[in-house]
């Protein structure tokens, strides 16, 4: 380790000038590298909880029948599992961590625009979530209407609604801060030279996201107010009895919610975007196409929101164009998995394990999109609404695409993070546990929606009893290999090999600095006229020492 430098670890600024107590440097810390290790610490945390949860359901659905809870209790279970997953989890997600961590590094930065708005947001995150659980003992039952508050049910239910909307609304604000932050630093803080055909690739997606973040989540904000002052003050905006409309309330609802599911996949797919020229030593293929795709998807992304209401009473012209929109997502999505495999032609691919999520995810994804566009056909979804159908083609979407891409990113700039590599071997190992586990888990239920097993019941008909079973089976496989895999990166940062600035010979700004970071990211900004990634003969073309502060060559230090 060079001795000039402090890592990020050591020393940070804080809110509140300098702290000697280690907790504090932490929880005040301005450092967008410490911002986003403390997201991803307590984002786990409930992944790990909302896991359990799921994994409780799935027990209670081995047999039909009551086994472990009942009906209201399988509610509430569900209810929080999807808020727990959606809004804790997977809408902050890549952006929130990875992001946070990376979008600096990667335009050769030295923070984001704004430091102390990243902090704010992590703090109201937080608060969201003390919401959210308070909402679970807060006098009466937890809430159990499903993550998506559909009124009247919402308005009328007698658990406790309006701390758990409160909650998801904090959490929404907390994520239109950091789209505003991401969007303010890509545009400001890019190193000189550093055009927008320039940025690396998971750069593209956290800005298309951002914009998302910032436009479409207001919307699901003041639906939940509206339901807040509904149920408080007994407005009528969505009961029917009081004059209101709750296919109003879908509408703003899907509003922001598809486009979220865009906001969830386009950093993700940024992710892929990185790892692929670095595991095949190669430009990638089409850059330009896959930077403006993400565009693309994002512009089309709220166009499509009346698919989730095909059945909610809509006329059939406007379920037919719907379902033409939705189809039309598939092309700029089909550009970049074109782009990437083009990339991945005659390449001489080295197999570690990011490229192998990488790889396991475009399965698991295509299975997600394809049975999304079956979903997507009105005639068909009509048949398919509400069974277990859905439930498979969003879990392999979310979770065999958008968590198996995050995971991808977690090994891929896991040595930059913690200066130390994990175990290769138990890394494979892991992704193969938790891919079979996954299929296991989850294909089982596209026979079973298919043949007209419906969603959100704790009980179900005799026959459908051999999927469940199958799953079940599947969802401890898959438990195993999440533990197997946290267990191994954590016995990694404990008594991993130290990583070095570039252990994969990649070619983005964020690997020409030690690892970790040192608490300003970089010695010398560097100016920036190339690609970003430029490999000729399977070398990067660019080697770089950006740790040295040029300027200050030479001078004393203190
Ligand atoms: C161990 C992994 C997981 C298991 C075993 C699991 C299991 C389940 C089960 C059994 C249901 C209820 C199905 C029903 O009765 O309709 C469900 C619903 C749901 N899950 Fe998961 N899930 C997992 C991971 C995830 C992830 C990673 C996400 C998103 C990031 C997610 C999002 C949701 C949502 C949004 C619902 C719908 C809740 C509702 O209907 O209100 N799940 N999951
Ligand atoms: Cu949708």
């Amino acid at each position: 380790m060079s001795s000039t430098h402090t890592s990020f670890y050591q020393e940070t600024h804080t809110v509140f000038g300098h702290h000697d107590n280690k907790f504090l440097q932490w929880i005040f810390s301005i450092d967008h590298k410490r911002i986003a290790i403390m997201y991803g610490i307590v984002m786990f945390s409930f992944f790990g909880i909302a896991v359990l949860i799921a994994l409780s359901m799935r027990l209670e659905l081995f047999y039909p029948g009551q086994q472990i809870m009942g009906p209201q209790t399988y509610n509430e279970a569900f209810t929080l599992h999807g808020i727990i997953m959606i809004f804790i989890f997977i809408v902050p997600g890549i952006p929130a961590t990875l992001g946070n961590f990376l979008l600096p590094l990667q335009i050769g930065a030295r923070d984001v625009s704004f430091p102390r708005l990243n902090l704010l947001s992590f703090w109201v995150f937080v608060l969201g979530i003390i919401a959210v659980l308070t909402s679970l003992f807060w006098n009466g039952n937890a809430p159990d209407t499903g993550w998506t508050f559909y009124a009247p049910y919402s308005t009328k239910t007698g658990s406790n609604i309006v701390m758990a909307l409160t909650g998801a609304y904090l959490l929404g604000l907390a994520s239109i801060l950091t789209g505003i932050n991401f969007i303010a630093t890509t545009h400001r803080l890019r190193a000189p030279g550093m055009g927008f055909f320039k940025m690396p690739l998971f750069v593209w997606g956290l800005y298309a996201t951002s914009w998302i973040q910032v436009l479409a989540t207001p919307i699901v904000g003041i639906t939940l107010v509206l339901v807040i002052l509904e149920r408080v003050f007994g407005v009528g905006v969505f009961d029917p009895t009081k004059g209101g409309d709750p296919v109003l309330l879908e509408n703003l609802f899907w509003m922001y919610s598809h486009p979220a599911v865009y906001l969830m996949i386009l950093p993700a797919f940024g992710i892929a975007s990185e790892i692929i020229p670095t595991f095949c030593r190669k430009p990638i293929f089409g850059y330009r196409a896959i930077a403006i795709s993400s565009s693309m998807i994002a512009f089309i992304g709220y166009l499509v929101w009346g698919h989730h209401m095909f059945t909610s009473g809509e006329s059939n012209t406007v379920a037919l164009v719907f379902s033409v929109l939705t189809f039309l997502v598939a092309v700029p999505t089909s550009i970049k998995f074109f782009d990437w495999i083009a990339t991945m032609y005659k390449a001489s691919i080295v197999f570690d394990t990011p490229m192998l999520w990488t790889l396991g995810t475009f399965i698991t994804f295509i299975i997600g999109g394809m049975t999304g566009l079956i979903l997507g056909a009105v005639g068909v979804d009509v048949y398919f609404h509400d069974t277990y159908f859905v439930v498979a083609h969003f879990h392999y979407a979310i979770l065999g695409g958008v968590v198996f891409l995050m995971f991808a990113g977690m090994h891929y700039w896991f040595p930059k993070v913690t200066g130390k590599m994990y175990n290769e071997l138990h890394g494979k190992i892991a992704f193969y546990i938790i891919f079979v586990g996954f299929n296991t888990l989850w294909f089982p239920m596209f026979v079973a929606g298919a043949l007209g097993m419906p969603r959100r019941y704790f009980d179900y008909l005799p026959q459908f009893t051999i999927y469940h079973q199958i799953a079940t089976v599947g969802s401890w496989i898959f438990a195993f290999g999440l533990i197997y895999m946290f267990v191994n990166l954590y016995k990694g940062i404990r008594k991993g090999k130290p990583a070095g600035p570039n252990p994969w010979n990649a070619t983005t700004l964020e690997w020409q600095i030690p690892s970790p970071p040192q608490a300003e990211n970089f010695g010398t900004i560097p100016y920036v006229d190339f690609m970003p990634y430029e490999y000729i003969k399977g070398e990067p073309v660019h080697h770089m020492d950006l740790s040295v502060d040029e300027s200050k060559k030479g001078a004393h230090h203190e």
